[in-house]
């Protein structure tokens, strides 16, 4: 009898901008790896330069990187970086993370992929991570609208495709708030399984990793999604993605950030721009393995640090991913102008590599095909 070929294991975590999508695929390949299996992950964005490579390879494990649209548009480009990394790593898990303003996701790529490249992947549950604070807003439990309608379709329309609906941040949350979110996901989207994890503490995030690795997806139909809304509500987020290289006397590149990123709200807040995500590395040239990543997930939350530089630096790449619903060249404005200021306070030269700022373009998926099976 003919042995079945070995599948390698297909895992999509999306979700909303800051959600924590790329924190908590570090966690799942950190708990695979230690279960010896390889892992290859994907990350995409609308643009090029991208903070969350920066960090997955910071992290020492293998990634590919889909520039210049979402997965669904460029699904052809998925399944090469799929092969990529196959021949580079010969991953058994691929963990691949969608732009964070993408949905439909069942039906352009988990579908697509189960239906043209089934013999080659077992495609796991589709899991959508949302930010708590800004969940409770979105689902209105409490008060503050973060964003427009058409923006707030789009984070819907998430929530509505996700098998797993997983609540991500608890450490932010006492009990009785994270209590009324998970009654209000069960409540609107009732097909979905609402799981609560935190993926910087690690409270909850066996239960996740056992359900994802446990069954294949959920076949129901995709649901129906109104492009043209889709489309405006993407495109009323702005999009800035810029690359600076940095120099001057020793200076500690961990207070240059937060004060850039504490410059760069201000500027955001004086326009009336919402921050959907500023994420932001600076990587010193001199050693590869030092890092600082801060990131804003709102207007009103302070910045964090999520990895501190341990000296110095005297030279080294600035990442900036600024995305915000607002003008776009607003948005280049902020960062050009809270950069002079950050840099000046330290004494440090900015010169600029890369820098664009746009507004991402109507998608126009691949496939669409709203079924499993034909
Ligand atoms: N308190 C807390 N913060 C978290 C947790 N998980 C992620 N974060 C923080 O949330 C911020 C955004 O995390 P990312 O992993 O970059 O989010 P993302 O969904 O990948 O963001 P985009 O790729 O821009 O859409 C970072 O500051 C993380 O450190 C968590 O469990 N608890
Ligand atoms: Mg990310």
């Amino acid at each position: 009898m003919k042995a079945e070929p070995v599948k390698a294991e297909y895992v999509m975590v999306g979700g909303f901008l800051g959600a924590g999508k790329t924190t908590a695929l570090l966690r799942v390949a950190e708990h695979l790896t230690a279960q010896g299996k390889r892992v290859g992950l994907i990350t995409n964005d609308q643009s090029s330069g991208l903070v969350d490579t920066t960090l997955v390879d910071a992290h020492g494990y293998p990634v590919e990187e889909i520039t210049g649209g979402c997965f669904c548009c460029r699904f052809n480009s998925l399944t090469a970086a799929a092969e990529r990394l196959t021949e580079a790593a010969r991953p058994d898990v691929f963990l691949a993370e969608p732009v964070g303003s993408c949905t439909d996701l069942r039906a352009t790529v988990q579908y697509p992929l189960r239906r043209l490249y089934g013999d080659n992947y077992r495609i796991a549950p589709l899991s959508v991570l949302v930010d708590p604070l800004r969940a409770l807003r979105v689902l209105g439990a409490e008060p503050g609208r973060p964003f427009s309608s058409k923006v707030l379709y789009v984070y819907r329309t998430q929530l509505e495709e996700a098998d797993l609906i997983v609540i991500n941040k608890a450490d932010l949350l006492e009990p009785s708030r994270l209590a009324r979110l998970e009654q209000a996901l069960h409540a609107e989207y009732p097909d979905g399984e609402v799981l609560t994890v935190s993926a910087r503490t690690g409270a909850g995030l066996d239960r996740w990793f056992a359900r994802i690795a446990a069954a294949d997806m959920d076949a129901r139909p995709a649901p129906a999604v109104d492009y043209d809304t889709y489309a405006e509500g993407e495109a009323l987020l702005g999009w800035c993605n810029a690359t600076f290289h940095l120099a001057g006397a020793p200076f500690d590149g961990n207070a240059l950030v937060i004060a850039l990123a504490r410059a760069l709200r201000t500027a955001l807040a004086a326009d009336r721009i919402e921050i959907a995500h500023c994420k932001m590395t600076l990587a010193p040239d001199e050693d590869g393995n030092d890092l600082a990543a801060i990131n804003v997930v709102g207007s009103d939350r302070e910045p964090e640090l999520s990895h501190r530089l341990l000296d110095d630096l005297a030279a080294g790449e600035l990442i900036v991913n600024l995305r915000g619903e607002g003008d776009p060249a607003a948005l280049g404005r902020a960062v050009a102008g809270a950069l002079a200021a950050a840099t000046a306070a330290h004494g440090v030269r900015a010169d600029t590599i890369h820098l664009e700022h746009f507004r991402p373009a109507r998608p126009e998926p691949t496939h669409r095909m709203a079924t499993m099976e034909v």
